[in-house]
C-alpha cells in the first residue's frame, strides 16, 4: 500500500495557532541597509506575517515590528493601494512619496533572489481615485520554475545552500522517527521529500511554490502547508516530545548502538545513558564500550580543521608503507561540509600487489598502536559477516577491506587550535573510516563513499530503473549488454549512465 495514501486518510489535525520556538528570531545581520520593511498584518494574518518577517530577516532584510517613520517599504497581501493608504491614515502616519507600497509578490521574489529585486508596476500598489473599499487583490504570481525537477537526486544539483531548512529539518525528524519505528517506506518518502527541497534555488513561501515538484506526497505537503500557515508542524512537535523518539535518538548517538539495542534498552525501561552505563547486568560490545568511553568527544562533531589534521596522520601512516597510494578524504567533507560525524578516507595504490594491499591496514594499526594513537579499531577483511554496523545499512556495504577506528587526535596537531575541550585533556577522540580499494575500482569506490546517502540511493535506483544497469561501489554492470563498464573517473561513470556530471559539492542531496 502507498504509505501516503494510508496516512492521508486521517485528516490533518489543526493545533491552536501559536508561534513556534523557531519564530523567536535570533538577531540577524542586516545586509540591505537602505530598505526598511514593514509587513502589513491586515488580511495576511499573524502567523503568515511572522513567517515572512522571520524569513526576510534571515535573508538580511531589515524588518520592523512596528510602523515607524523609518519604514521605506510597506508590504501587503490582498490589499489595494487605497486600502493600505486608508490603514496608514488611521495609524496617523502620512505616506510620503518615498514610501513604497508593495504587494507581497515583490517580497516573495526578493526572498527567492536573496536580495532586493526591482519593483515593477505589477508589484506597486496603486492608489486610484475611484478605488472604493472593494478589495483589489494584488498580482499573485507563481514562481517561474525554469526546469522540470527530476525525481532522482543524481539529476539535481544540491549544494549545502539549503533555502528550505524549516521544511527539510521537519522532514528529517519525521523520517528519523519512521526509521526508529522501522517503517522503511515512510522513512524513504520523507528523506526523498527533504532531498528534493534541498535542491530548490528558492525558499518555499506558499503552496503554489511546490506545484509540480516531485517526491512530495500528500503527507509531506500537509507538513509544508502547516509550517507555512502556523510556523511549525504539529506532527514534528509530537515526535520531538515522544519518549520513544527521544530515547532512540539518545541511545543511537552512542557509537555501536543501533536500532536493535535501542529497542531492547527502551523496552527494559531505560531512558538515560547514565542509567545504562552504570547498569551491572547489561553486556556491551567492544564497540559500545568505546562508544561510552569517548562519548563526549564523539557526539561533538568533527570540524574541518580536525578532519585535515586526521588526514595528515593518515597520509603519514599510509605512505610509510605504500608511498604511491592515493588518499582521498571522502564522505561529507568531500562534499564541502564544514562538520561531520567522522572522517572517511579512500586509499588506493596503482603499483601495489594484492598482498601489499591486504597487509596495509593491519600495518597502519600496529603503527598507531605503538604511537598510542589508537583508541578503538575494527578491521573488516570481508564485509559479509560484519554487516551489522549501526550506521551502515546493507545498501552501502562493499567488499573492500576497511577499518572503523577511533583515533586520538592531539590538539596541537589541529591547525586552528583546540575547540571546546575538557579541562586538562590534550586530545580528542575522532571516528575515522579507512577503505582500501583495488586501483581499477577506485572511481566506483570514490563515487560510493562520497555520498550523500540519498544521492547514492538515487543514482543506484536511477541506474537500475532507467538504464537497466547495476551500480555499486565496485562496478557498473550493463544488464542488456551483459558487460561490466570500465571507468577511470567519476565523470566516466556519469557518462555511462547518461547523466550530466554532478560535482561532489552538488551531491548534498
Ligand atoms: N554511505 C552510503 N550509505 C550508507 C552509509 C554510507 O552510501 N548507508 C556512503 C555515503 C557517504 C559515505 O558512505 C560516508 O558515510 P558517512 O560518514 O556515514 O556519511 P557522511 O556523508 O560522511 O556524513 P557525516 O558528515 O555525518 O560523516
Ligand atoms: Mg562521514
Amino acid at each position: 500500500m502507498d504509505p501516503f495514501q494510508m496516512a492521508h486518510s486521517s485528516p490533518r489535525k489543526k493545533r491552536p495557532r501559536q508561534m513556534s520556538a523557531s519564530m523567536v528570531s535570533p538577531p540577524h545581520d542586516i545586509k540591505f541597509q537602505d530598505l526598511v520593511l514593514f509587513i502589513l498584518e491586515k488580511k495576511m494574518g499573524t502567523t503568515r506575517r511572522a513567517f515572512l518577517m522571520e524569513l526576510a530577516r534571515r535573508k538580511g532584510f531589515r524588518v520592523e515590528n512596528e510602523l515607524s517613520e523609518s519604514v521605506t517599504h510597506i508590504v501587503a497581501e490582498n490589499n489595494s493601494g487605497s486600502e493600505v493608504l486608508e490603514w496608514l491614515q488611521v495609524q496617523n502616519i502620512k505616506a510620503s512619496s518615498q514610501l513604497e507600497l508593495l504587494d507581497v509578490s515583490w517580497l516573495i521574489e526578493c526572498m527567492r533572489a536573496g536580495k532586493p529585486v526591482e519593483m515593477t508596476e505589477e508589484h506597486q500598489l496603486v492608489v486610484r481615485r475611484d478605488d472604493s473599499a472593494s478589495p483589489d487583490p494584488g498580482p499573485q504570481k507563481t514562481p517561474p520554475l525554469v526546469k522540470k525537477i527530476s525525481p532522482y537526486a543524481c539529476q539535481r544539483r544540491t549544494t549545502l545552500n539549503n533555502c528550505n531548512h524549516v521544511f527539510t529539518d521537519a522532514f528529517e525528524v519525521l523520517a528519523e522517527n519512521y526509521e526508529f519505528r522501522e517503517n522503511e517506506s515512510f522513512y524513504l518518502a520523507f528523506m526523498r521529500a527533504a532531498s528534493v527541497l534541498k535542491s530548490l534555488p528558492f525558499t518555499i513561501i506558499s503552496m503554489k511554490d511546490i506545484e509540480g515538484i516531485p517526491c512530495l506526497e500528500d503527507k509531506a505537503r500537509c507538513v509544508i502547508e502547516e509550517i507555512i500557515e502556523d510556523g511549525e508542524s504539529s506532527e514534528v512537535k509530537t515526535v520531538l516530545n515522544d519518549e520513544r523518539y527521544q530515547s532512540f535518538k539518545l541511545f543511537t548517538s552512542v557509537f555501536g548502538v543501533g536500532l536493535k539495542t535501542s529497542e531492547k534498552w527502551f523496552r527494559m525501561g531505560f531512558r538515560t545513558l547514565s542509567k545504562i552505563r552504570s547498569d551491572k547486568t547489561l553486556k556491551f560490545t567492544k564497540m559500545q564500550k568505546a562508544g561510552f568511553l569517548y562519548y563526549e568527544d564523539l557526539v561533538s562533531c568533527v570540524t574541518r580543521a580536525e578532519a585535515e589534521a586526521v588526514g595528515v596522520l593518515v597520509k603519514e601512516a599510509i605512505w610509510a608503507f605504500l608511498p604511491d597510494a592515493f588518499i582521498t578524504m571522502t564522505g561529507g567533507f568531500r562534499r564541502g561540509k564544514k562538520i561531520g560525524h567522522d572522517v572517511d578516507f579512500l586509499i588506493t595504490s596503482p603499483g601495489s600487489t594484492e598482498e601489499e594491499e591486504q597487509e596495509l591496514l593491519s600495518k597502519v594499526i600496529k603503527l598507531w598502536e605503538r604511537k598510542e594513537l589508537l583508541l578503538y579499531y575494527d578491521l573488516v577483511e570481508s564485509t559479509f559477516e560484519k554487516a551489522k554496523l549501526p550506521s551502515r545499512q546493507v545498501d552501502a556495504l562493499d567488499h573492500f577491506q576497511k577499518c572503523f577506528l577511533i583515533l586520538k587526535l592531539h590538539h596541537q596537531r589541529v591547525e586552528s587550535g583546540k575547540s571546546s575541550q575538557q579541562e586538562g585533556k590534550t586530545w580528542k577522540a575522532i571516528r575515522v573510516d579507512l577503505v582500501v580499494c583495488p586501483y581499477e575500482h577506485r572511481a566506483f569506490a570514490l563515487l560510493g563513499w562520497t555520498g550523500s546517502r540519498q544521492f547514492e540511493r538515487d543514482i543506484r535506483r536511477y541506474a537500475s530503473h532507467e538504464r537497466k544497469m547495476i551500480l555499486d561501489n565496485h562496478n557498473l554492470y550493463d544488464k542488456t549488454k551483459r558487460i561490466f563498464l570500465k571507468a577511470e573517473s567519476e565523470e566516466e561513470i556519469f557518462a555511462h549512465l547518461g547523466l550530466d556530471y554532478i560535482e561532489p559539492w552538488e551531491r548534498n542531496a
